[in-house]
């Protein structure tokens, strides 16, 4: 395979996200900060728990999801910024082989929150590369919307972990969630997950 990605992306990232939640069926979500937040928030879900600030733990926050429910598919969506900051997750996840673990890296190969500055994937680094050398079971670089529904079945299906990279346009939508209240959405998350008497205590 060749480790460095060129080409563009021209997928719309909201229909992108909503693909993905179409799909979804019982898998927990886990959402990176900036724009993938935004994203999954027009396709709300209790059995979402989105980051709103921490950035580079979207990976590793799913990790220990599928390692503490290894009957559940995870799945985590996120920016290439915000994976490009925990670019080391690809490591642990690569020697802890989680098979019901997904990634999906939304890529604008831009910072697009804070104001559009290129990321390391314009310059032609291939996450997709670093994930298959760290290990992991299956690894695409998406730019199609028919190679998109293609992988989607193997994010919730095939066995992990296994990590797309989906290549947007650099379209940016407003940046704003329903709910941002950070201690709100992680006691929604675990309720709706473990059933109040299991949640808090
Ligand atoms: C540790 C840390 N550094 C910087 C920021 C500021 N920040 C918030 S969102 C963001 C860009 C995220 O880029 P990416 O993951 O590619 O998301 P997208 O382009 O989809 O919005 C940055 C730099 C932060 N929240 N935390
Ligand atoms: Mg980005």
């Amino acid at each position: 395979m060749t480790m460095t990605d060129t080409k563009k992306g021209t997928m719309d990232r909201r229909e992108v996200m909503g693909t993905i939640a179409a799909k979804r069926g019982t898998a927990l979500m886990v959402t990176g900060l900036g724009s993938a937040t935004y994203d999954a928030g027009t396709v709300d879900h209790p059995n979402t728990f989105c980051l709103w600030g921490g950035m580079g733990a979207a990976a590793m926050t799913g990790l220990g999801l599928a390692l503490a429910q290894p009957e559940r598919r995870v799945l985590v969506v996120t920016g290439d910024g915000e994976m490009l900051m925990g670019i080391g997750a690809f490591a642990t996840i690569g020697a802890q082989r989680p098979k019901n673990l997904a990634i999906v890296v939304i890529d604008n190969e831009h910072y697009s929150e804070t104001g559009m500055q290129p990321t390391h994937t314009q310059r032609g680094v291939s996450l997709a590369g670093v994930a298959q050398a760290c290990g992991f079971a299956g690894t695409e670089t998406v730019y199609t919307p028919a190679e998109l529904d293609a992988v989607v079945p193997r994010l919730f299906e095939t066995d992990g972990p296994f990590f797309a990279a989906i290549k947007v346009n650099t379209q940016r939508y407003p940046m704003s969630i329903r709910v941002r209240d950070g201690a709100h959405l992680k006691d929604r998350f675990r309720e709706n997950l473990l059933g109040a008497e299991r949640a808090y205590y």
